[in-house]
């Protein structure tokens, strides 16, 4: 054989070569199962982004970073909580990324501006974060795996009055979710015997709670009801403690997005007693809860997960079981694959209901107390398998 004989067989068989690569299950298994991730990663609700980032490459560590034999991307962007960049990101992610499912929105107004791209692209897209009941009506292809507010808010009308506490003010940040705790709450509460004296709402943005609080403390109410956004608590708690509204034995209570384990430990004794109501505490009971929190805390450098991790893990939870059942397949057939989805959570069991597309999951009245040196959210009272009773409507 000449020389150049030789060339052209070499050729050929490497030609070969790539062709057989190129075909071989290894190339396939190349293909990736993107996963867009749009959280607020700046600005005032960070540590919401920060959380369910790191709750959702935790989720990875312990999972693969491969699903019905796809390797998973996870492509995560800041939306800075501006709807419009929220909108904007989902729409680059859909055309130019092909992702097969949007996830995060940490904010109602994120989650309900995005809603029209899941729609007209049939995304899947899994709400971690944001909790106004209405959210999951604005698309059928929005699941979510947070909680909502009206989940949060009766479990607490119904402890309350049984409890010495029959006059309350409620205030609450002036947006879905503060509207919704403030509704569902009065309403239970007042069905209950119990009475809502004033309805205060406070601005969403760049709160300033003092006047508000001084209100509360003119109107000597048993309690103060409150609903603020995760992040937000610190500030209310200790304007609560300055206008000195403790000393002057008005209580305070609300959803646990006050005493949100990421910033309760820094809150110090005004914190202390403080009953809420919710579906998530780092000091949950049980040994998927002790191996989650544990886990957390290595990756993250001690940080405590929220509630809001708990959203973001879960969701990648329903996400990978969702592209298992379908093999890596999106659209319609992804988003049936995440409905109905039963399984054990940190928080305790969880259920995505098929008709809502909701999450359902235990409610917890907790009281805030000190652990070993450390102040957590400690759960005293369990109601089962709540489902929004905003979907009753
Ligand atoms: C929302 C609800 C946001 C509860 C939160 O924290 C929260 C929302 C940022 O639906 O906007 O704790």
């Amino acid at each position: 054989m000449n020389l150049d004989k030789l060339m052209q067989k070499r050729h050929f068989l490497t030609s070969l070569a790539v062709a057989a690569a190129l075909c071989s299950p290894s190339a396939w298994s190349q293909e990736k199962f993107k996963i867009g991730l749009i959280l607020p990663m700046t600005g005032p609700f960070a540590s919401t982004g920060k959380q369910i980032e790191a709750a959702a490459k935790l989720y990875m560590a312990q999972n693969g970073d491969t699903v019905a034999g796809k390797k998973v991307e996870l492509i995560v962007k800041d939306d800075t909580s501006a709807p419009d960049v929220t909108k904007r990101i989902a729409q680059e992610l859909v055309v130019n990324d092909k992702v097969s499912v949007l996830a995060g929105f940490g904010l109602t107004p994120l989650a309900l501006a995005t809603a029209p791209i899941a729609t007209q692209s049939k995304t899947p897209l899994v709400v971690m974060a944001a909790a106004t009941s209405s959210i999951t009506e604005a698309s059928p292809f929005i699941i979510r795996t947070s909680f909502t507010l009206p989940q949060a808010a009766v479990g607490l009308a119904d402890w309350a009055p049984k409890n010495n506490i029959k006059k309350v003010v409620t205030l609450v940040s002036d947006y879905g979710p503060g509207i919704d705790a403030e509704k569902y709450f009065k309403d239970r509460f007042t069905f209950n015997g119990g009475q809502v004296i004033d309805t205060l709402r406070v601005p969403m943005r760049n709160p300033d709670f003092a006047p508000f609080l001084q209100k509360v403390r003119d109107a000597k109410p048993d309690a103060v009801y409150v609903f603020v956004p995760s992040g937000a608590g610190a500030a209310l708690m200790k304007q609560f403690a300055e206008r000195g509204l403790d000393k002057a034995g008005i209580r305070l209570i609300g959803t646990g997005d006050v005493t949100d384990d990421d910033i309760l430990n820094g809150m110090g004794e005004v914190a202390m007693g403080v009953i809420t109501s919710h579906h998530y505490s780092a000091s949950h009971n049980s040994p998927l809860n002790k191996k989650f929190v544990e886990a957390f805390s290595k990756a993250n450098a001690g940080l405590r997960p929220n509630f809001m991790a708990v959203g973001g893990y879960d969701g990648m939870r329903v996400i990978y079981e969702a592209a298992k059942a379908t093999k890596g397949v999106g659209g319609q057939a992804l988003l049936d694959a995440m409905k109905g989805q039963v399984f054990e959570s940190p928080r305790g069991p969880v259920f995505i209901d098929a008709q809502t597309r909701d999450v359902v999951h235990n409610i917890y009245i907790r009281k805030v107390e000190r652990v070993g040196g450390q102040l957590y959210n400690q759960e005293f009272e369990t109601i089962k398998d709540v489902k929004d009773p905003g979907k009753s409507r």
